[in-house]
């Protein structure tokens, strides 16, 4: 039977370029070329990247010159960095309007422990529902926030990336819980939702392709990264580097 994402996924090993940050942190974290969507897709394409993972106006302005050069996932809610309120990230595409987008498979972040968690929980759970009827993977951006949560420790981590399952994503994105112990923890409780691992912000490329070796001991399936990538002085050589340790 062909996986539900085969197309975004090689081998059954997933390497996702992340570019929702223009939404999640603003221009602060751009340069004079990664600001550019076109740079982004091109360089998915380029670093054979498995798919690209956008929010829906940038696919709407940019992706139709890229559809058969790169599959794409789009992100269903997201927020800014600049309101202070409790954690909470709003539905902002439906997975129909993704689909119409060229989406072969859509994310959607819930804040795991957050006085909003309700909301995000039951808006996933319907999600699911309705890709999974369009035959679309789901990526769980499950990231503990909140009052009183510690967003590392590796038992809320693993914690949530276990919510993942309960829910019925096909794919959980966690953050690194700090060892590959901890990481191996929460990929097992995961079960059959397969974990990619977020990038985080940039540090020096060497030490990134090590930090993903050592993920990949824990039997992720990949990593959804952005900033470790478009924001290096060469990212393609960075994207060269991962394909060896992941593929
Ligand atoms: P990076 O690899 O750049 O960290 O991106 C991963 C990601 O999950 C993005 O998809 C998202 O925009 C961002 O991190 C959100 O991070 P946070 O909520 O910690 O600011």
């Amino acid at each position: 039977m062909v996986s539900l994402f085969h197309r975004i996924t090689k081998d059954g090993k997933a390497m996702f370029l992340a570019y929702d940050q223009g939404l999640e942190h603003g221009p602060k974290d751009f340069n004079e070329h990664n600001a550019d969507p076109h740079y982004i897709f091109q360089l998915a394409h380029l670093g054979k990247f498995t798919a690209v993972i956008t929010q829906k106006g940038v696919a709407q302005k940019y992706y139709s010159d890229y559809k058969h050069r790169v599959p794409l996932i789009i992100k269903l809610n997201g927020k800014t960095s600049l309101t202070k309120s409790e954690p909470y990230s709003p539905l902002l595409c439906t997975v129909q309007e993704a689909v119409e987008l060229g989406a072969v498979g859509v994310g959607y972040t819930v804040y795991v422990g957050s006085p909003r968690e309700d909301e995000m929980l039951s808006m996933c759970a319907a999600i699911v529902h309705d890709a999974h009827k369009l035959h679309i993977p789901v990526i769980g951006w499950m990231y503990p926030r909140g009052e009183g949560i510690v967003d590392d420790d590796p038992n809320i981590v693993a914690y949530a990336a276990r919510v993942s399952l309960e829910l019925g994503c096909d794919m959980v994105k966690i953050k690194y819980p700090g060892s590959v112990e901890a990481l191996r923890w929460a990929v097992h409780c995961a079960g059959k939702t397969k974990v990619v691992v977020s990038g985080g912000s940039r540090v020096d490329p060497k030490q990134f392709s090590e930090d993903i070796k050592d993920w990949m001991k824990a039997g992720v399936a990949g990593v959804a990264v952005g900033r470790n990538i478009w924001q290096q002085e060469d990212p393609l050589e960075v994207a060269d580097h991962l394909r060896k340790v992941i593929f």
